[in-house]
């Protein structure tokens, strides 16, 4: 079976909620040598973006979604061990976090592996994070990078506060924000450093704006 054979039954495993089926076409992905970073980004986060594309159009209902979202997490806990870390001192350091009222985990955990495994350090202050509590950690850890993720209309404007609490804290880090709802235009309004949609463009944009902070710390 080709990687591309594989990643479609994925897909309907996950949306029939059949975990052993998921866990068993991820072990046989990665055994046939297709690469990890691919599993999740060409395997498991479209067959999520499909559950949630089902949900929004009243297919799927809350039960399905946790069931879904928990056999996502264990699948990525099969590819995990397969993640080979680039060595060395980490490239720069990023604190991740749902923003306050927000419980979604899935694409920030996604975000942060990422970034992991482009090694990068990562503090991960979870779901629901007050924005103080972001501005804290940067102060005490010196972080090069803010990352904040939103997924509900309703916790989307928090990102925009953000962005204000950090410039007025004096705060020395690029701000990111992300979240399915979140779009481009919306990063230019709250005036955040940075916008990507998806877990390797946050890579790319951390990349670039490591270097930018620690050229503006130095300047
Ligand atoms: C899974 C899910 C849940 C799960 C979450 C489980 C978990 N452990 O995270 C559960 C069931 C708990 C849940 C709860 C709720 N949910 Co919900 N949920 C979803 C769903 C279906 C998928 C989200 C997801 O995980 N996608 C997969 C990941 C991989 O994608 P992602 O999050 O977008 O992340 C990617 C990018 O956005 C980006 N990214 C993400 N974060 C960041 C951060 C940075 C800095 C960067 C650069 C990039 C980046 O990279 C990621 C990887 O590629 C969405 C529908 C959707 N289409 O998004 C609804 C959705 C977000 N939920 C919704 C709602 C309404 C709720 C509830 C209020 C439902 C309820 N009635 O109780 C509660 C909210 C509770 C709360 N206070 O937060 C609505 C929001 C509507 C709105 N406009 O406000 C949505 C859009 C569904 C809908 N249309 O109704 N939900």
């Amino acid at each position: 079976m080709s990687s591309t054979e594989i990643y479609g039954r994925l897909k309907d495993a996950l949306l029939e909620l059949d975990e052993a089926t998921v866990l068993d076409l991820t072990r046989k992905a990665l055994d046939g040598g297709a690469p990890p970073l691919e599993v999740i980004e060409a395997g498991l986060t479209p067959a999520i973006t499909e559950v949630g594309a089902r949900f929004e159009r009243g297919d799927f209902f809350l039960p399905e979604l946790l069931v879904s979202a928990d056999i996502f997490t264990k699948a990525i806990d099969v590819v995990k061990p397969h993640l080979t870390r680039e060595e060395g001192t980490a490239r720069g350091l990023v604190v991740i976090g749902t923003v306050k009222g927000d419980i979604h985990e899935i694409g920030k955990n996604v975000v942060k592996l990422m970034l992991e495994v482009a090694g990068y350090e990562v503090i991960d202050l979870g779901i629901d994070v007050p924005l103080q509590a972001f501005v804290d950690k940067q102060r005490e850890t010196g972080a090069d990078i803010i990352a904040a993720s939103a997924l509900l209309s309703s916790t989307m404007p928090l990102l925009k506060d953000l962005v204000g609490l950090a410039r007025r804290s004096g705060v020395s880090a690029a701000i990111i924000v992300g979240g399915a709802p979140v779009r481009e235009k919306h990063a230019v309004e709250y005036g955040a450093d940075g916008y990507s949609p998806d877990a390797v463009g946050a890579v790319r944009l951390v990349e670039e704006l490591v270097s930018k902070v620690r050229a503006d710390r130095t300047a």
